[in-house]
């Protein structure tokens, strides 16, 4: 039996091929696997002495040659095959080892030039494993070091590997070519004459990586699973890891994701609660503790049931008060282990731990997550992703009445929880802590209606408060009903034909009107 061995990654290799050779398999190998080998001691046969043909190129031409090719794709089943192997005096190749050129990895490195890029296209790697895979019945094909044990498991039981192995082998040889040109043509069509990347590049493969099947979707009627992009953003909700509870559903991750993108837009400690996508209570605080009680008390009746983030680790006394409400999903970036024993019992409630990126809030907005997608019939919307941060020196005041510095804080608080609200957003705010939100209407008055009303349901008063809107304000019919339920200072885009029917009427009411000149539509 021959085996041939070429790999780039040669991480568990030398045990690997120590291994063959123990069950008396011949080993053929390319220049720098081979040393390797050698250097251990190993029999090996370099591919150019078993071809007679050098390595050629600078190592562009390593393998491609009849004796490796004929080798591997002749099938065993077929007298004509294995008489012509005769004839041509080819060995057959039994089982091949091949982990392709770091391409991916060249990419991903800062600065690579085209011509590195380029260089780490491996051309006879993916052309043997295309050979072995398609002969899969003959031949057994290794493209992952984590396949190494059950193929050893295999040969020292059997003395060979079973056909359901070998086919499952080629399946996952044909999935890694599959991404391995994906990941070139993604960026060969992404790369600009200049070098730069095009954000929306002329084709996009979108390769992604399945993490689970899901029980079902949105609803028990539709199938559904759930997949990361291949490189994930550090941070993203992908990279977290369950550390108790029952599976995750569609519309827990979907939750999920609403509640943690938000709560790690904040600098200062933290709390979100997400009930259907939208965000029923934001809080931040001193501490876990006190950023939950206050976003809780925004509407304890929608927080039954939800998603919570926190963008610090919990503590004892935050899981004491959370474990008081019915949780679907908890989310930070760390939990005591004191805080951990709390949930001990409550065996269905899902612990997630996301690490937050070592560059902090920079690096949230870099890489696939720059870009979101929404899904049309048969098409893709693409966007950069809405990572707009406002400061206060952008704010215009355009009322009489001047914002104290409490106000000017509350403005800008209820400003980046509005960004997180489907649209029309309506947030009332007050002292680092959503008091009324009015989500996902079709006007918005209405949601200046809801979020009132739901401040009444929580016994919160909205005098005084501060509320963003997240578009502008069409007529002055909104700004009344805001004021009427209480607010003393409003945040909003700017930018309507009436605006300034809107500012006097501000200056009537006697409010403080704030134009951010930003929009944050969240459809
Ligand atoms: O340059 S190649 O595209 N031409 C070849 O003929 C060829 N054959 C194997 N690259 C080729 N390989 C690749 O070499 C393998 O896929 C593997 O990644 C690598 C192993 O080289 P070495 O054994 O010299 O370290």
């Amino acid at each position: 039996m021959n085996a041939l061995i070429s790999v780039s990654d040669k991480t568990g290799i030398l045990e690997f091929a120590q291994a063959l050779h123990a069950f008396g398999i011949h080993l053929l190998s390319t220049g720098g696997t081979a040393k390797l080998l050698a250097d251990a001691g190993l029999p090996v046969t370099e591919v150019a002495d078993h071809t007679g043909f050098p390595e050629m190129l600078d190592g562009r031409v390593k393998t491609l040659h009849p004796k490796v090719h004929g080798g591997l794709l002749a099938r065993r089943d077929v007298p004509a095959h294995m008489a012509a192997l005769k004839e041509h005096g080819i060995a057959t190749i039994d089982l091949l080892v091949v982990n392709l050129y770091p391409f991916e990895a060249t990419v991903a490195k800062p600065g690579c030039t085209l011509e590195d890029a380029i260089e780490n296209i491996d051309i006879g790697g993916p052309a043997m494993v295309r050979s072995a895979a398609k002969n899969w019945k003959d031949v057994g094909v290794l493209t992952d070091a984590s396949q190494y044990p059950l193929a050893l498991a295999e040969l020292k039981a059997d003395g060979k590997l079973s056909d359901k192995t070998k086919f499952a082998f080629s399946v996952a040889a044909f999935n890694r070519i599959s991404q391995y040109d994906g990941a070139i043509s993604d960026y060969l069509s992404s790369i600009q004459q200049d070098g730069a990347h095009a954000l929306f590049p002329a084709q996009s493969n979108g390769r992604f990586v399945k993490l689970q099947d899901l029980r079902y979707g949105e609803n028990p009627h539709q199938q559904a699973a759930f997949y990361r992009d291949l490189y994930p953003a550090p941070g993203s909700l992908v990279t977290a890891k369950q550390l108790q509870g029952k599976e995750l559903s569609y519309n827990n991750i979907a939750d999920a994701d609403a509640a943690w993108e938000c709560v790690k837009s904040f600098d200062t400690p933290a709390c979100v609660i997400v009930k259907h996508a939208n965000p029923c209570g934001v809080a931040t605080g001193t501490d876990a503790l006190e950023s939950y009680s206050k976003a809780f008390k925004t509407d304890p009746t929608s927080a039954f049931g939800g998603i919570i983030a926190f963008n610090r680790p919990m503590d004892r006394a935050a899981a004491e008060a959370v474990s008081k409400q019915f949780v679907e999903v908890l989310m930070a970036p760390g939990y005591s282990a004191e805080a951990l024993e709390v949930f001990k019992s409550k065996v269905n409630v899902r612990i997630l731990e996301i690490a937050l990126p070592p560059g902090g809030k920079s690096d949230w907005d870099n890489g696939r997550n720059a870009v979101d997608v929404k899904r049309i019939g048969s098409g893709l919307l693409m966007q950069t992703a809405d990572n707009r941060e406002l400061s206060i020196g952008e704010l215009k005041v355009v009322s009489k009445k001047q914002p104290t510095p409490q106000q000017l804080q509350d403005l800008l608080f209820a400003w980046k929880v509005a960004k997180f609200v489907k649209s029309n957003a309506i947030v009332f705010c007050a002292d680092g802590m959503t008091m009324g939100v009015g989500a996902g209407q079709m006007s918005r008055l209405d949601s200046a209606r809801i979020a009132s009303i739901k401040a009444q349901h929580a016994n919160l008063s909205l005098a005084g408060t501060a509320v963003a809107s997240d578009a502008f304000f069409p007529f002055r019919d909104g700004l009344d009903v805001v004021v009427d339920a209480g607010a003393t200072s409003v945040i909003q885009p700017g930018g309507s034909m009436r605006d300034q029917e809107v500012i006097d009427a501000a200056d009537e009411r006697g409010v403080v009107m704030v134009l951010s000149g930003v929009r944050h539509f969240r459809h």
